[in-house]
């Protein structure tokens, strides 16, 4: 079979340049014999504007920054390969969903939303999750998220809503946060994102990584097959570490020691050939069945529950090379939801309609020219001839005389395809309807998801909503706006509204005081407008959990777990639990008082990865003290402490053995254990196989959240 696999690569290859054993030149290729002066008037002379060395150095840099992405701009990317496992040719036509083994390769852009491109990767937001499939039939883009559903069922509501979430346009602040008056202000008058507001305000908002992120392509789209018979589809992708969280406490100190933190770590793993790894699957729906359900498969606040349409995997996509370039290939990447493939085609939900034309339009303004299409990590690897001409920065040399179609004069060409030979045609949708500008009274219910996805969080889960909806309307000055966030909690679940008031310090009003825009003009009002609470066919849903998520498996892989040492530590100690670690795939870093080496109980040395001055617990999922340590000086180290109560208030596993042990006691969380905590591996004996292996399999649990219960009530 044709593998594709690495035909992007191939197609790069032709801009790629390196530098190495060659002469430094100016652009125009002159070399240049001296980088460190400016041509002058004599040694301690004025400069000379003859000097088209310095010129070309300084107007280049003076240029070299372009507008970040308006929503999106913090992003983080790598190449690999989509690769089918189980073709749907009956489905659609799409040629890359055709055979089983079919590899094609893609870029992947992973992002948050609301912060500019140098804010931290732990903010509290929904994460991009956004694939370009350079495919034999031309770019294909899934621009996803990771959370399905959305904010706001109209385009038109679009610039309101990251208008309010951005920082407030008077002072600027607060960066990369929903945590202010203005978000809150808009959300507490817009009922139809209070499903949307569960998922942010859950743990999905601050993923571990970018690794460990489910993706939902949010919209209904459509596969059209052969036969142009149509179904209508949600894409999933379902990532194979499983889909996991840090702690809110963790993720802001996270952002003040490594703002960088899923940039490095998607980074590194690749580097480590620990290969990141997602299916992709879909939720299939005959189009017979559009209108069974109680709600609209239309309404992007809508999920479809997997309970009831099952997810069916399709193909696996693995990432498995870093860009060599940054802004050559992450920053000039340019998505469009419209980029598809004979095979896959839009539905009219209204939200998607709008994404269709904000795409290249805003990519006009960010890459400067209609010629972005050009530019290498876009440009399709599927042969591209029309009549499109000229404007900026154009790369293409077009022969010929003719720019038009039809023409005689060059023999008719380029011509166009038929649908048999590949040809794009629209879904032959039927529609038969007024002009209007109204909201679809089916778009009504606002609640109801939102109470199924409350009630399938497991207690751990609830708690860390309500906490986070106690720190964000906390950071709201505006009484009024936490009262009217508290009203519409209520609709979802009275104790949460009643548990997140006593956080505020207020009283949860009676819902009829809760003022409400549904997304109407004020004459309609009120006439058919009134949000619903409809009841749903299934109660709770695990595939809406992180913790019962099914998506979760028991491994390691790519874990980093901190080994704190120091002078007279027991080799056999560390080196048993290192290797343990890496037959996991996981990595032990030893992390001492300074850099260089520390010596061990039999005289040899250590190399040390990372003084304690230079990390700290929340950049690592575990925290293993081993034997022979110097227990006394260790056990008063501040340091230490802090990143053992770290660990323990992250709820990571913590293990110790031998003397090590007595480090652990001397942290203060340890006269907060009143039961026995299954994240805490004592070993009285030493390097023990058993020691390790229970460490590891307590790691495979991820977090152990139930010891917050102790911590927070
Ligand atoms: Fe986007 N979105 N979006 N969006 N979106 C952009 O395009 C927009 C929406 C998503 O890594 C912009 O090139 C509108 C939903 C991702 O380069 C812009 C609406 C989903 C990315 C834009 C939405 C997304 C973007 C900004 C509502 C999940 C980053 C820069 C009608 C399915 C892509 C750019 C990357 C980026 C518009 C809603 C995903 C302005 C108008 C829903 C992953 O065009």
């Amino acid at each position: 079979m044709k593998n594709f696999q690495d035909d992007k690569q191939r197609d790069l290859s032709t801009n790629k340049s390196d530098g190495t054993n060659k002469f430094l030149t100016t652009d125009q290729g002159v070399k240049i014999n001296d980088d460190n002066n400016s041509l002058k008037s004599g040694e301690r002379g004025p400069s000379l504007l003859e000097d088209f060395i310095l010129r070309e150095k300084i107007t280049h840099f003076d240029h070299e920054r372009i507008p970040e992405r308006i929503v999106h701009a913090r992003g983080s990317g790598a190449h690999g390969f989509f690769e089918v496992t189980n073709p749907i040719p009956k489905l659609t036509k799409a040629g890359f969903l055709q055979e089983k083994g079919l590899k094609t390769p893609v870029f992947v852009r992973f992002s948050t939303v609301a912060g500019s491109r140098g804010s931290t990767d732990l903010a509290r937001d929904a994460r991009g999750f956004a694939v370009k499939f350079y495919t034999q039939e031309g770019n294909y883009d899934l621009v996803a998220n990771n959370i399905p559903v959305f904010f706001i069922q109209d385009a038109s509501k679009f610039p309101d809503l990251v208008h309010a979430v951005k920082p407030e346009p008077h002072n600027e602040m607060p960066q990369a946060a929903s945590a202010h008056d203005t978000f809150w202000d808009f959300i507490s008058l817009m009922p139809e994102s209070m499903h949307m507001i569960m998922w942010v305000m859950s743990d999905r908002a601050i993923p571990r990584s970018y690794r460990m992120m489910e993706g939902f392509g949010v919209h209904t789209f459509r596969l059209v097959n052969a036969e142009e018979e149509s179904v209508f589809v949600k894409f999933h992708w379902k990532p194979k570490l499983g889909t996991h969280a840090v702690a809110w406490d963790e993720a802001q100190k996270i952002s003040g020691k490594n703002a960088d933190f899923h940039r490095e770590d998607l980074w590194e793993a690749i580097e480590m050939g620990n290969f990141p790894e997602w299916e992709l699957g879909v939720q299939i729906i005959p189009s017979a069945d559009e209108n069974n359900y109680e709600f609209d498969l239309l309404d992007p606040t809508k999920l479809v529950p997997e309970e009831i349409v099952p997810v069916t995997i399709v193909g696996r996509m693995v990432l498995n090379k870093n860009p060599d370039n940054f802004f050559a290939e992450t920053e000039q990447i340019a998505f469009h939801p419209g980029h598809v493939v004979p095979g896959i085609d839009f539905t009219n939900d209204p939200l998607l309609q709008g994404r269709l034309f904000s795409y290249t339009d805003t990519q006009l303004s960010r890459l400067g020219s209609p010629n972005f299409h050009e530019i290498p990590i876009n440009r399709s690897i599927a042969p591209v001839h029309n009549n499109q001409r000229d404007g900026h920065m154009r790369q293409e040399i077009n022969k010929g005389r003719v720019s038009y179609h039809p023409n005689s004069l060059g023999g008719g060409c380029p011509y166009q395809a038929k649908i048999a030979e590949g040809g794009f045609s629209s879904f032959n949708e039927r529609i038969d309807a007024h002009k209007i500008r109204e909201r679809s009274e089916s778009f009504n219910d606002h609640f109801g998801q939102a109470k199924l996805f409350f009630n399938s969080q497991t207690s751990e889960e609830k708690s860390h909503i309500v906490r986070a909806l106690r720190f964000e309307l906390g950071k709201v000055q505006t009484t009024a706006i936490r009262n009217r966030m508290l009203g519409l909690l209520s609709q979802i679940d009275q104790q949460l509204a009643e548990k997140v008031a006593i956080g505020l310090g207020a009283k949860v009003p009676p819902i009829l005081e809760t003022p409400i825009n549904h997304g109407v003009s004020p004459e309609n009002e009120g006439r058919k407008h009134e949000p619903q609470t409809r009841n749903q066919t299934i109660k709770t849903s695990d595939a809406l959990s992180m913790i019962n998520n099914p998506t979760n498996s028991p491994t390691i892989a790519s874990r980093k777990v901190a080994i704190i040492c120091s002078d007279g530590v027991s080799e056999t100690a560390v080196a048993n639990m290192k290797n343990a670690l890496k037959k996991e795939d996981a990595k032990g870093c030893v992390i001492a008082p300074h850099l260089g080496s520390i010596s061990t109980d039999s005289n040899s040395e250590i190399p040390v990865d990372f003084s304690l001055l230079t990390v700290s617990s929340v950049l690592f999922d575990a925290v293993y003290i081993p034997h022979g340590l110097d227990v006394k000086t260790l056990s008063e180290n501040k340091d230490v402490l802090e990143f053992l109560n770290d660990a323990y208030k992250h709820c990571k596993v913590i293990g110790a053995d031998g003397d090590a042990s007595k480090i652990v006691s001397s942290a203060t969380f340890v006269s907060q254990i009143t039961d026995y905590d299954p994240g805490i591996i004592i070993s009285s004996e030493i390097a023990t196989a058993e020691f390790a292996q229970d460490f590891i399999t307590a790691m495979t649990m991820h977090r152990f959240w139930q010891r917050e219960e102790n911590l927070y009530n």
